[in-house]
């Protein structure tokens, strides 16, 4: 592989755009070395400008479940967009879209679509601290929502002291009324509704994290959280912009059997175009403007042309593709795993459906604490060990890669001999 061309467009970009990219974890600020520039993708594959071709673990980090460029869902776009790319007044479509959400997600009674996930989980949140009229907020430690000034926000010292700004610009108004406990940590979470349930407007988290890589939920924790909202008056929301339509047709609540107050989507139901939606009971949902007094708008909420590549993608969200999925994880976990073990590298492999991390790490990754004891060195040369044997994994210990429909067992075979090549090298 060579990358001088993709150097070049990184030198040319970082001129106009902050570190070159228009996000930041695509900059590779985490495992060194320059960012890859791509012109195409297409099934399981992308090509970059360099042109080499490697094998997608990223998927657009999470709305490629189809694969790049699912022909039905371009279709769905260049039909569409000849009517008009967007009218900033109601479509039929858009209640179709709606009515299919409700249909996969019986929680989601109303909803309003947005243009990304920090629009769903910042807006969801204004709206629970409109229907209960309490001001605190409840995040976990490694779990990401957007960048929203009041989720931007890491744990003061101690569990479930009120958050300390954790990035520039964020003033500590906006971070103060947000308390942070760690991840899957039930006792902690009863002791602070003990202390403060009625202050508390509602609980954000995602039900499987993909923010710290991959970290499934303990038993009992994410039932016992939206039974603890419940007692308390306080909003469960789930953040399914990752999970939602990858771990089932109904996400995270449908494969747990759960019921949040409201719950955030992204990714997936936009089939990888700028579409995502809040939604939930509708007695909460009731609160939006202009039915009421919580505002919250967009230019290109709901736009045509998304809306027709989101339900293309639903329709295609089908028990066949999950089978596919769970049989491409196993069998990708399994391969990573011999590698490890072969290895003699300390490191595990959590996953859950097409989610899934190596973690260097001693131990399983329950929540941040663990996730920050990864060896972050090691992580950074298998990830580029990879890279040079034609695998395109995230660029970050902290994330989780996601599989699609397009990828085959034989595709998770060459994954898990490129990884075990690469351990070999870290020896
Ligand atoms: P967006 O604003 O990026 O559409 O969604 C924010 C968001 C909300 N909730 C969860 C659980 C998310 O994972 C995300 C965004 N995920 C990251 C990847 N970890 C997007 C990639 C990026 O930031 O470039």
């Amino acid at each position: 592989m060579n990358e001088n061309v993709s150097r070049a467009l990184h030198e040319r970009a970082s001129r106009r755009l902050p570190g070159g990219v228009n996000s930041p974890v695509r900059a590779f600020r985490a495992v060194g070395g320059s960012p890859i520039f791509f012109e195409k993708a297409r099934g399981a594959f992308l090509f970059s400008a360099d042109g080499d071709t490697y094998l997608d673990c990223i998927g657009s980090w999470g709305p490629a479940i189809l694969g790049h460029a699912n022909e039905r869902v371009v279709e769905a776009v260049q039909r569409v967009a000849t009517d008009g790319l967007s009218f900033g007044a109601p479509t039929e479509r858009e209640i179709v879209f709606a009515e299919r959400i409700a249909a996969l997600y019986p929680s989601i009674e109303m909803m309003r679509a947005v243009s990304s996930g920090t629009e769903a989980c910042m807006s969801a949140l204004r709206v629970a601290r409109g229907f209960t009229r309490r001001d605190v907020i409840v995040k976990f430690e490694g779990c990401y929502h957007g960048h929203a000034d009041a989720l931007l926000v890491k744990a003061g010292s101690g569990a479930a002291t009120f958050g300390v700004p954790d990035s520039a610009g964020v003033s500590s108004s906006a971070a103060n009324n947000t308390l942070t406990l760690p991840y899957n940590d039930i006792e902690a979470l009863r002791a602070l509704f003990e202390a403060r349930g009625k202050d508390i407007a509602a609980i954000i988290v995602e039900p499987v994290v993909g923010n710290m890589g991959c970290v499934p939920p303990a038993p009992g924790f994410l039932e016992t959280l939206i039974e603890l909202c419940a007692a308390h008056g306080a909003v469960s929301i789930l953040d399914e912009v990752m999970t939602g339509c990858r771990l089932a047709p109904g996400g995270a609540q449908q494969r747990f059997g759960l019921k949040p107050a409201m719950t955030c989507l992204g990714k997936v139901v936009g089939g990888g175009l700028p579409l995502a939606a809040y939604g939930g009971r509708a007695e909460i949902m009731q609160q939006v403007a202009p039915l009421g007094p919580v505002y919250q708008a967009g230019t290109l909420s709901g736009n045509p042309v998304a809306v027709a590549a989101g339900l293309a993608t639903l329709d295609q969200l089908t028990p066949a593709l999950y089978e596919h999925l769970e049989a491409l994880g196993a069998r990708l976990e399994d391969g990573l795993r011999r590698g490890l073990e072969a290895s003699g590298i300390p490191g595990v492999v959590q996953r859950v459906g097409s989610m899934i991390t190596l973690f260097f790490s001693e131990g399983p990754v329950r929540n941040w604490g663990d996730a920050d004891r990864c060896d972050r060195k090691r992580f950074a040369s298998w990830h580029r060990g990879l890279l040079e044997r034609g695998v395109y994994w995230p660029p970050s210990q902290f994330e989780a890669a996601f599989l699609s429909g397009a990828h085959t067992l034989d595709d998770m075979d060459r994954i898990s001999a490129a990884s075990a090549e690469a351990l070999q090298a870290l020896r």
